[in-house]
């Protein structure tokens, strides 16, 4: 990846060579701010006020907020601090040893942070990644289920670093009891995970959960379970508090419940509907992983998603990150940010220059916008209402189409009609270059992984890789690098249905491609 950042146009979306963008306050436009309400792609355009369909309130939580708006997520930054160890549940696709997987995959052990050290790390970051907006306590355990730890570091953070936005997440068994303290602490943002809202399913999920000084089994989990994620909502939603509801879909368990799910939390508030793929395999030592239970495969996620549409928004862009993730989401710098590393850092918490970067960040993310909306104007001649294909990206961030395929570990999907654009969700796969060369050994598992989309939008791409995709039916397209993600998709589109128009080229649906599951071996 480094190379290629080398390689590549300076960007305000890559954070690696951050040191040397230069920060011009003088001449800026106003910051302006132009934003989705979700993952479904309603991007309305807005000025600083914002979106049409959202208050100015609501708009100033989410426009900076990476997993709260699609649109952010090309330009800002989150991070976690894993402060809470301890959970009150018990998940059938988590095993503790691990990360917690609701709101985090299984992936490496994270090192655990006191609620000094957590401020410390974040105030550190803070300094070199002025993109970074968001902390988030999201595990390894359950954030409400270690509250002494978590909101210390939400106190001691708020004290210095004013501008950071807090956001937690939770099972929610322990959530009504900390309503006033999360509003205390101006914590604006809250991540319930809900799989289910029928006992019965919840019974499949959930073989314990610890209340009220004790440990209870079964449907009457499950049920109290359910209640409390309720009543925890409502709460929040009633103290205006914007609220993310993660699902795991876990098929032949909860894939059809899922639209009720959606609808019930929509009843009752919340602000954005995240259902993610389960993770399962044997060698998580999970419940589901050992006794064989499957994740989704990219269809079968899609279509559940798709199915719960019109209902709460959906985010689709959510990476299951760790629970000490730092960085763009679909990047981790963690390893950047140990404690030892810290201590060596020359720590400057400089308010006005995060603030500068940020205006010019969005002065860049308006140009995105306006981008996408001429393309789309100059592409709407050769409409043909009916085609909808996929097409996956390779990008570092900053919403362009500038990262080498051999370089990739993951490629943002979209999903194109005549008239839209939708951000519809990645697909982690195998680094294809490493050292210099490519492993055509990969190769397969990528086009796998993207084997439903009809092009990938690519900086660059080798002679092998590029047969191997022709030969399965995805066309490497490479004319479009360091151009804006949705402009180069729309511009791409555009060409290809002339191309089918005239008979250079034949429209056909494409398959299935597949979830990689192998995560838990590999870097995010
Ligand atoms: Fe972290 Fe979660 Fe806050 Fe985001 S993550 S606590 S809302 S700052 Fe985001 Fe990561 Fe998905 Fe979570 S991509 S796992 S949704
Ligand atoms: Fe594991 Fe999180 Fe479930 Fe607790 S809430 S059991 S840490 S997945």
């Amino acid at each position: 990846m480094d190379t290629d950042l080398q390689n590549a146009e300076p960007s305000l979306g890559h954070l690696k060579p951050l040191k040397g963008i230069k920060v011009e306050v003088a001449g800026q436009p106003e910051s302006s701010g132009c934003g989705t309400t979700g993952g479904d792609g309603k991007a309305s355009c807005g000025t600083s006020d914002g979106p049409d369909d959202m208050s100015p309130e609501v708009w100033e939580k989410v426009k900076n907020h990476p997993c709260y708006s699609e649109e952010a997520h090309h330009h800002y930054a989150r991070m976690h601090v894993a402060v809470a160890p301890a959970c009150n549940i018990q998940c059938n696709y988590c095993n503790r040893k691990y990360d917690c997987s609701n709101e985090s995959r299984p992936g490496v052990v994270s090192q655990k942070l006191t609620p000094d050290q957590a401020v410390k790390k974040v105030v550190a970051v803070a300094s070199e990644i002025p993109q970074m907006t968001v902390l988030g306590i999201a595990g390894p355990g359950d954030a409400l289920a270690n509250p002494k730890k978590t909101f210390d570091t939400f106190r001691m953070l708020q004290e210095q670093a004013p501008d950071i936005k807090l956001c937690l997440s939770t099972n929610g068994l322990a959530l009504p009891e900390y309503v006033d303290e999360i509003a205390k602490y101006n914590v604006d943002h809250v991540t319930i995970t809900i799989n289910h809202i029928d006992p019965d399913v919840g019974e499949k999920i959930y073989p314990w959960i610890f209340y009220d000084h004790k440990r209870i089994h079964g449907r009457e989990a499950s049920e109290i379970l359910s209640q409390r994620q309720m009543q925890g909502l409502e709460m929040l939603t009633d103290r205006g508090i914007l609220t993310k509801i993660n699902s795991v879909l876990i098929p032949g368990v909860n894939d059809e419940h899922l639209y009720e799910v959606n609808r019930a939390v929509k009843e009752r508030g919340a602000f954005l509907h995240n259902i993610m793929p389960l993770i399962s395999e044997a060698e998580h030592g999970t419940v589901f992983g050992l006794t064989g239970q499957r994740g989704p495969s990219a269809q079968e996620l899609k279509e559940v998603q798709d199915a719960c549409m019109g209902g709460a928004n959906l985010m689709r862009h959510c990476r299951q990150c760790r629970a000490d993730a730092v960085g763009l989401l679909g990047e981790d710098r963690s390893d950047e940010f140990t404690l030892d590393q810290i201590e060596q850092m020359d720590v400057v918490y400089d308010l006005e220059k995060r603030r500068a970067y940020q205006e010019k960040v969005e002065s860049e993310r308006q140009a995105q916008h306006d981008a996408k909306q001429v393309a789309l104007t100059e592409s709407s001649d050769t409409a043909d209402a009916d085609m909808k294909v996929l097409v996956a990206v390779a990008t570092t961030g900053g919403g362009k189409v500038n990262e080498h395929f051999g370089h990739a570990t993951e490629f943002q999907i979209y999903e194109l009609t005549p008239s839209s654009t939708t951000f519809v969700g990645h697909r982690r796969v195998d680094l294809y270059c490493e050292g210099g060369f490519g492993d055509d050994e990969q190769l397969p598992s990528i086009v796998d992984a993207i084997n439903d989309c009809h092009a990938v939008l690519v900086s660059k791409i080798g002679a092998c890789p590029r047969d191997e995709l022709t030969a399965a039916g995805i066309e490497p397209v490479d004319q479009y690098a360091h151009e804006f993600i949705e402009k180069a998709a729309i511009t791409w589109f555009a060409d290809y249905r002339a191309r089918v128009a005239n008979g250079d080229a034949t429209y056909t649906p494409r398959g299935d491609a597949s979830i990689r599951q192998g995560a838990f071996t590999s870097a995010a």
